[in-house]
């Protein structure tokens, strides 16, 4: 046929599993099916990869898209085998199988960090929908991302970062030096880790001691921040070499931050799309999501996180979620559909946009002669 095969890969080893699986329905709900065939892969929670049938009429629940135990000669696979010895002298005797045209990977720090399913997606010269590989993995390390931010003078708050030996090695100097520029209370948070998982507010030395503990727990490095009373913005870009912004929107949240349990589980917060600030504000911040997302190559999409200070109506760059929450009802989605692009729109630019860098790279030379001497 000549639609598009689009291979969704979700689940996975992450905490992330079941909003994943919601993700991975919700897009396949979507999809129009005269356009598109849909080629399922499940990742179980132990890391199993399970490819179902493609899919030919609409799937009502999640369940339905985990499958049952497979067999190999049924489609199970894991990657960790292939990297073993070869014992036999068996081949690979799966039944020829058709390409894909593109794959939306809706996976979030699967496989320890991100960036990582890009990676293996680039190696099967398979293009695939979002950020390369060194974008995600930087979107997902808030150390770095600030890195990134301050390179391209991003206005952003006071933070410092440290790895378990550092901190190990020099707790004192570092707490004198968080006390004297970052001040209290401070929030600590594991570098990487999308959601709000290990995330600790600090309002006096112990606490501090006590949440960068806290925090250690989930990484290996931890990044301490400046507290901000602020309303929080969020804004979507969508492209690759000309990326635009979508309308600002606000969350409000009941918590005093937005934690993982107020944001997965109470559903205590709210969106107010769009924000009620001023035009000029608006568009200041729409140019400063744009530059952040060019700060870290991004393509495809991101959602980038602002706070707007209170007292003086600073805007500070929170973060940059290249991997953000993509159901028809969480923010990224919504602030599309006001700006006029509803979800099938959306889904259909990001896979042309997939497709359009995957060619570009095509096109680029990797091999050259080396000219005899
Ligand atoms: F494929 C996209 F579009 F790049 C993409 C990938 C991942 C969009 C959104 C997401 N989001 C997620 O995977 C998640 C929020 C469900 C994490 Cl589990």
């Amino acid at each position: 046929s000549d639609k598009i095969r689009v291979g969704l890969i979700y689940g996975g080893k992450s905490g992330e599993h079941e909003v994943s699986l919601q993700t991975a329905l919700a897009v396949i709900k979507a999809f129009d099916l005269n356009k598109y065939d849909v080629q399922p892969f499940y990742i179980t929670k132990q890391g199993e990869w399970r490819s179902g049938p493609q899919l030919t009429g609409p799937v009502q629940s999640a369940a339905a898209l985990t499958f049952q135990e497979q067999s190999e000669e049924e489609g199970a696979f894991a990657l960790q085998p292939f990297f073993g010895a070869v014992q036999g002298p068996g081949q690979d005797t799966r039944a020829s199988v058709v390409p894909l045209d593109v794959v939306f990977p809706l996976l979030h720090g699967t496989f320890g960090e991100d960036g990582t399913i890009q990676g293996l997606l680039e190696m099967a010269d398979i293009a695939y929908v979002g950020t390369g590989v060194m974008a995600s993995s930087v979107g997902m390390d808030k150390a770095m991302m600030k890195k990134m931010f301050a390179q391209e003078q991003l206005p952003q708050c006071v933070f410092r970062h440290f790895t378990k030996k550092q901190w190990e090695k020099e707790m004192n100097e570092y707490l004198l030096e968080i006390e004297v520029s970052v001040g209290y209370p401070c929030f600590v948070k594991p570098a990487n880790l999308g959601s709000s998982v290990g995330i600790s507010k600090a309002r006096n030395r112990a606490e501090l001691m006590e949440a960068v503990r806290t925090a250690f727990q989930y990484d290996r490095k931890v990044v301490v921040e400046e507290f901000i009373d602020a309303r929080e913005l969020e804004v979507a870009v969508l492209g690759n070499d000309e990326p635009q912004a979508s309308v600002v929107g606000e969350i409000v949240s009941s918590n005093e931050f937005y934690d993982y349990k107020a944001k997965y589980i109470d559903g205590k917060s709210s969106m107010i799309i769009p924000a009620e600030i001023p035009q000029s504000l608006a568009d200041e911040i729409r140019a400063l999501a744009i530059r952040a997302f060019q700060a870290i190559d991004g393509t495809g999409l991101s959602r980038v996180d602002f706070f707007l200070r209170k007292e003086d109506s600073k805007i500070f760059i929170n973060e940059i979620n290249t991997m953000p929450g993509f159901t028809p009802f969480s923010m990224y989605p919504l602030l599309w559909r006001e700006s006029g692009k509803p979800y099938s729109e959306l889904l259909d630019n990001l896979i042309l946009l997939a497709l359009q860098r995957h060619a570009e790279k095509q096109s680029l030379q990797y091999t050259f002669d080396v000219p005899d001497v």
